[in-house]
């Protein structure tokens, strides 16, 4: 442990090998691995700020709000051009489906992986198989297998990799679906000090969805990607089951752009609703996340009293597999992010303290900084009832909870069988499974073939 024990002395860190006599062989070759894998001086910076190089507060003033447009329109492309382009990038197997699983849920009070949550309205079907099953159909409809990347933290991974095997991968052929594990940072007290976990292990949290670019790199994904002739990642992530995932308006509207990274946003519904805002920042795209901007940039209006900062981030994006190959040896360089939360950890006696008010820091760092390192990137509105409706809180909470999610995936059906003739009694829920159709036009043409009488819908509803 010699090399352990100077590294640490000379770090301040020297608390963490406390219980050393009292761990077993193997404990402590654990430990030695978690220690063995943190970069001191990285952490020593962060902790003094010399690595606080991105001021949220002073940037948020002087950012500009992106151009409000309508839905979907733009005036530099056509939709049907774009749709046009991103169904032929589809057909040529051009695109993989990048899904972020590795956060814990915390907020939504659900013990196992956030994938693993039952959000089906009436099929019950989890988050990840919701997920999977739209990449099926879209698979199916462009006649082509395209390929899922799930990352998962030390948290996750475990779990959603034996519930992927308990379901058949839900449906995935075994060379669509790779399974990555991201990393992770220590937390630290007010101190800077390493929190210990347990008595042989430290309080380690991921990285943030930013440490996907390495995560990518170090498990051999960006190789794979590129032989077989993948050009595009389409990433979203696990908890928003309405993200329309490869969508090819989206895709198209990234290639007809040249762009390296586009982003999707929705109009905010409020001024401090938990999104990520999309502004321009001395000409460059850039999300300040919610957490970042202060409350009285967030409640600027413009003269017309709406808000200023109006364009919300729903962690929908295309990247290109050649950038993020070109960003993956300076993935270091991307911020971290610092978040006050409350961490379990064991105190000097070995007890384990659970603490009710915030005594930790964490770092994470977030994948949409990559795009002001993008020398091209765009940004595409979407309709939010359409996209967005991510599952955050518990049931009971005022936004974002599974009830309000499945409350908009059934709104939408709704909308698309209304509009092709069909009638739906009043508070019934229809849930439509992608395989039976995917968008408003395939249920206009599955109902042509079905007799006047199986338009009216008077219970619940699974169409699959
Ligand atoms: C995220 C976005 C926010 C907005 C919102 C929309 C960030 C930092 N913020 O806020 O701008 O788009 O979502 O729903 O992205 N994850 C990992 N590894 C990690 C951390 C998170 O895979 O280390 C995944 C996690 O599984 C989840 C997603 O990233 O799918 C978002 O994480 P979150 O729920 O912590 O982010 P949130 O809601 O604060």
């Amino acid at each position: 442990m010699s090399s352990i024990e100077e590294k640490l002395k000379i770090a301040q860190q020297e608390h963490l090998l406390r219980f050393l006599d009292r761990l077993a062989p193997d404990q402590r070759t654990r430990l030695r691995s978690q220690i063995e894998e943190i970069d001191f001086e990285q952490l020593r910076r962060l902790v003094s700020g010399e690595d606080a190089t991105v001021n949220w507060a002073e940037l948020a003033m002087r950012a500009e709000p992106r151009r409000q447009l309508d839905s979907m329109t733009h005036p530099e492309f056509s939709l049907t051009d774009a749709i046009a382009r991103g169904e032929a990038a589809l057909r040529a197997g051009e695109v993989g489906m990048i899904l972020v699983a590795g956060g814990q849920g915390t907020r939504l009070g659900f013990d196992s992986p956030k994938g693993l949550f039952p959000i089906g309205p009436i099929s019950g079907r989890t988050l990840l198989q919701m997920h999977c099953d739209r990449l099926l159909a879209m698979s199916h409809r462009y006649a082509v297998a395209i390929p899922m990347y799930v990352m998962t933290s030390p948290a996750t991974d475990t779990e959603t990799r034996a519930y992927f095997d308990q379901h058949e991968r839900c449906g995935l052929a075994e060379e669509q679906l790779r399974v990555f594990c991201q990393g992770t940072m220590p937390a630290v007290d007010d101190q800077g000090r390493v929190l210990m976990a347990s008595r042989e292990s430290l309080a380690l949290s991921p990285d943030g969805h930013g440490g996907l670019v390495a995560a990518l790199g170090k498990h051999g994904c960006l190789n794979e990607a590129r032989q077989r002739g993948i050009q595009y990642f389409y990433y979203a992530q696990v908890d928003n089951p309405l993200a329309e995932l490869c969508d090819p308006a989206l895709i198209g509207y990234h290639i007809l752009a040249n762009s390296q990274m586009t982003t999707q946003v929705v109009k905010k519904r409020f001024a401090t609703e938990k999104v990520g805002n999309v502004v321009s920042i001395d000409g460059k795209v850039q999300i300040i996340e919610y957490s970042d901007l202060p409350d009285a940039a967030a409640q600027q209006t413009t003269p017309e009293g709406a808000l200023k900062l109006w364009a919300g981030n729903i962690a929908v994006h295309i990247l290109d597999r050649d950038f993020l190959e070109k960003v993956v040896d300076s993935a270091e360089g991307l911020p971290f992010h610092r978040a006050h939360k409350r961490v379990a950890f064991v105190d000097e006696n070995g007890e384990t303290t659970d603490p009710k008010e915030p005594n930790a820091i964490k770092f994470e760092r977030f994948i949409f900084d990559l795009l002001p390192l993008a020398e091209r990137a765009y940004v595409v509105e979407g309709n939010a009832a359409q996209v967005f409706a991510p599952v955050k809180n518990a049931n009971g909470a005022d936004v974002d909870t599974p009830a309000h999610s499945q409350r908009a995936l059934c709104d939408l059906h709704r909308r698309w069988l209304e509009a092709a003739g069909a009638t739906l009694a009043e508070n019934v829920r229809v849930e439509i499974h992608p395989a039976w159709a995917l968008d408003a036009d395939e249920v206009r043409a599955k109902l042509t073939s079905i007799s006047p009488d199986q338009l009216r819908f008077e219970a619940d509803t699974l169409l699959r």
